[in-house]
């Protein structure tokens, strides 16, 4: 099975809403990031839970460690399920957002290799792979690998094992659904269902990806 996130990143409340609740029978989960959040405030966790889905907090939480725990604090509280935090800040504040995770009864992910082409400029040269075994040794849930770069994951998979691979760019970014759905446990996908004109139709065309 993999898992089809729904990466809600429409930054007007009414909106997005209403395409979550469409979705909702064709998703497994959530993400929030800064675009609705910094648009709606962190309450529209709360408006969500009737859709009784996973959410997960997207800050990509790169800071010390007393920072990043009060930020997972906030995450938690507020009623998201999981938080994604960058491993380049290092273990110590990756530990952070890990445990805050365990201690609210939540998961973390971290950024092991983004998805963009300017992604390559820093996560190369064995950084990524550095990453992932971090993220591995601080107890972490997962990873976010790119679905733009299968062969990538391919490499994070050897080192990450059973342990959860999140694959963003699918659709909008050129990422291939059903390759990437081959190698991972959940994909990411934003625009090609939040911008489609059927969202609902767009989000329930991955339905044979989950199956996967
Ligand atoms: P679309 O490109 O519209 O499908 O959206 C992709 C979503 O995944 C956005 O919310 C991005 O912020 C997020 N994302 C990436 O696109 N690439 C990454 O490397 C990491 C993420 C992420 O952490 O979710």
């Amino acid at each position: 099975m993999t898992d089809l996130i729904l990466a809600l990143d429409a930054t007007e409340k009414k909106t997005a809403l209403s395409i979550a609740e469409v979705c909702a029978p064709h998703i497994d989960a959530i993400k929030l990031g800064y675009p609705l959040v910094l648009s709606c405030g962190l309450a529209i966790a709360d408006e969500m839970v009737e859709y009784d889905l996973p959410l997960i907090a997207d800050f990509k939480v790169a800071d010390i460690p007393n920072t990043n725990r009060l930020i997972a604090e906030q995450v938690f509280d507020a009623g998201f399920s999981s938080i994604i935090c960058h491993g380049f800040v290092g273990k110590d504040s990756v530990t952070a957002c890990v445990e805050t995770s365990f201690e609210c009864g939540g998961s973390c992910y971290v950024v092991a290799e983004m998805s963009h082409p300017g992604a390559t400029g820093f996560f190369h040269g064995g950084a990524a792979e550095k990453i992932a075994e971090l993220a591995m040794e601080c107890g972490a849930d997962g990873i976010i690998a790119p679905a733009t770069r299968p062969g990538r994951v391919k490499v994070l998979r050897g080192i990450v094992g059973k342990r959860k691979i999140l694959s963003p760019g699918v659709g909008a970014q050129g990422g291939d659904a059903d390759t990437i759905s081959k190698l991972v446990d959940g994909i990411i996908v934003g625009r090609a269902i939040y911008e489609a004109k059927d969202p609902a139709a767009a989000a329930q065309g991955f339905a044979h990806v989950r199956k996967v």
